[in-house]
């Protein structure tokens, strides 16, 4: 096993990885930009490297810097964590030639998904089930219009390189399609460098289901579980549960199989997501993979009772997978909700500064992965999430309760975050009967609020009352805050809590637990 290792990335994704560092006896190297000195990451690491100014290209994407971080610090392997040069080839090839361990597939695996057409050609030949459409990039108006024809309108036009909703875009019929297409080809020209776009039949409101999957490097590929992840917004997903409620055992091994495929054809080692469109037909297609650790690994691991990130380290060690497919017994439930600095009353606008107070929830079933502290500043540089609340139980009702729970227990101050948007997703007569797709979060937020004068004037009366009765709060729903953050008392030596009941108001001492070194 790996005496030290780096972790190129920052926030609750590189306390994670220090956190499976501390338990398996590694040393952790931390790396940081400018603004990110007091971040928790580096706190919480045994050793530390510079990078440089704010900017990712300067520090975090900033493949030199960190190779060289790696070299001075003595780190024989690098975690890439997500988003920054997680799914960059030429990152894990440079890893490679300067005799660094990368913590993640080969490159060549990265490239075959990279390209969205190199993908489709390889699962056609895996005979992975995918959306009806073109393995390779439109060479003129006329093919798009004859394939489109054939398929069907509506049809999605989408950009090799693209991904993760980038570059693409639905067409509805045949006179539009000519225009549609310039147009999606020079913006992927310009947005990727690449030009080349490919078209697919348009699946309606689908849902976004994704399997984990693990490889080693002795052949060995196993399927963990999967996830729902249709509750999103503008393709940022805000919260994700395992498994999906939609899948029967039946559909889980089918699904399993097919990931499985897809990674054996991409000799693909170390985690993976293989991600589909479900329909409401339960049919499904493969869309995309992702060839990192993902932000909602957690719930994954809740159900499975495995430690991914730690699996992560002993495969890219060269250990064969510890367990076999089956060996994986799913337990339980799990739901992860996204805490960002941003806010849900004004167009999600980030919201960085100073968080001056910070109660965090705990308890039974209760799991937090925070990159946060009370008293940090949340820059305005980098993606805004602070934390994942993640909740385990026996089931999904168990599972939302304890989140609602949990959820009233929680407070930030200083900074907007979107804890708000999360007690209406979970209290919502669809979710709670998981009737989630892709549309689930538009179709919320137009929703009115209730308590809001404008909205009162503005929506019938029997509207309102269903809207009402909606949101009507569980016993147990938090009663009003002061300023810092502590339930309104009303008596002077107690206060009202959660359950009606009273406490001492002592217990103000207890508020910070975020273990900061
Ligand atoms: C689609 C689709 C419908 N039909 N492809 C968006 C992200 C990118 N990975 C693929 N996406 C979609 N592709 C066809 N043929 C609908 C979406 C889509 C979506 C997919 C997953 C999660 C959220 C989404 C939100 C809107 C659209």
């Amino acid at each position: 096993m790996f005496k030290r290792i780096l972790i190129a990335n920052r926030g609750e994704i590189a306390v994670r990885v220090i956190r499976a560092c501390r338990e398996m006896g590694i040393e952790s190297v931390a790396v940081y930009s400018d603004v990110d000195r007091r971040a928790l990451h580096v706190r919480k690491a045994d050793l530390c490297e510079y990078l440089g100014p704010a900017q990712a290209s300067e520090s975090y994407l900033n493949i030199p810097k960190i190779l060289e971080a790696a070299r001075r610090s003595g780190a024989e392997a690098i975690h890439p964590g997500y988003g920054f040069l997680s799914e960059n080839a030429k990152f894990a090839r440079a890893c490679r030639e300067a005799g660094i361990v990368f913590i993640g597939p080969s490159p060549e695996s990265m490239e075959m998904m990279g390209s969205k057409t190199k993908a489709r050609q390889n699962m056609k030949k895996a005979n992975v089930p995918f959306v009806p459409g073109t393995d390779t990039g439109l060479k003129s108006a006329a093919e798009a219009l004859e394939v489109a024809e054939k398929i069907g309108y509506p049809v999605m036009l989408k950009a090799s390189a693209g991904g993760g909703g980038k570059g693409m875009r639905m067409v509805t019929s045949a006179k539009e399609l000519t225009s549609a297409l310039e147009t999606t080809q020079s913006e992927a020209q310009r947005a990727f460098g690449d030009s080349e776009v490919y078209i697919e039949k348009f699946i309606e409101s689908p849902r976004h289901v994704e399997m984990q999957i693990f490889g080693d490097t002795h052949g060995n590929v196993i399927y963990l579980a999967e996830r729902e992840c249709s509750v999103q917004r503008r393709h940022q997903k805000v919260l994700e549960e395992a498994p999906c409620s939609f899948v029967d055992p039946d559909m889980r091994r089918r699904m399993g199989e097919v990931a499985v495929q897809v990674g054996k054809a991409a000799n693909y080692v170390n985690a993976g997501t293989v991600e589909f469109l479900v329909d409401a037909q339960k049919n499904f297609y493969f869309l995309e993979m992702n060839t990192r650790l993902q932000v909602e690994h957690p719930v994954t691991e809740m159900v499975t009772g495995i430690d991914l990130v730690q699996l992560q380290l002993r495969v890219a060690a060269g250990e064969p997978l510890p367990i076999k497919q089956e060996d994986i017994v799913l337990r339980g439930h799990a739901i992860e909700l996204r805490v960002y600095a941003e806010d849900p009353d004004n167009s999600f606008f980030p919201s960085p500064g100073r968080i001056t107070r910070l109660i965090s929830p705990s308890g039974p079933g209760i799991r937090r992965d925070s990159g946060m502290y009370e008293g940090w500043v949340v820059p305005l540089d980098y993606d805004p999430l602070l934390a994942k609340l993640i909740a385990y139980g026996e089931d999904r009702t168990q599972v939302i309760n304890r989140l609602r729970r949990a959820l009233a227990e929680y407070f930030i101050g200083g900074i907007k975050t979107n804890i708000s948007l999360f007690r209406r997703i979970l209290l919502h007569p669809d979710f709670q009967a998981g009737r989630v797709d892709t549309g689930f979060l538009d179709r919320l937020l137009k929703e009115p609020t209730v308590g809001d004068e404008r909205t009162a004037r503005r929506v019938p009366i029997v509207a309102l009352a269903a809207a009402i009765f909606a949101q009507q709060p569980a016993p147990g729903a938090q009663p009003a805050r002061n300023d810092d953050g502590l339930h309104a008392a009303t008596p002077r030596t107690a206060v009202t809590t959660e359950n009606g009941g009273t406490k001492p108001s002592g217990w103000k001492t207890a508020a910070r637990n975020e273990g900061v070194r």
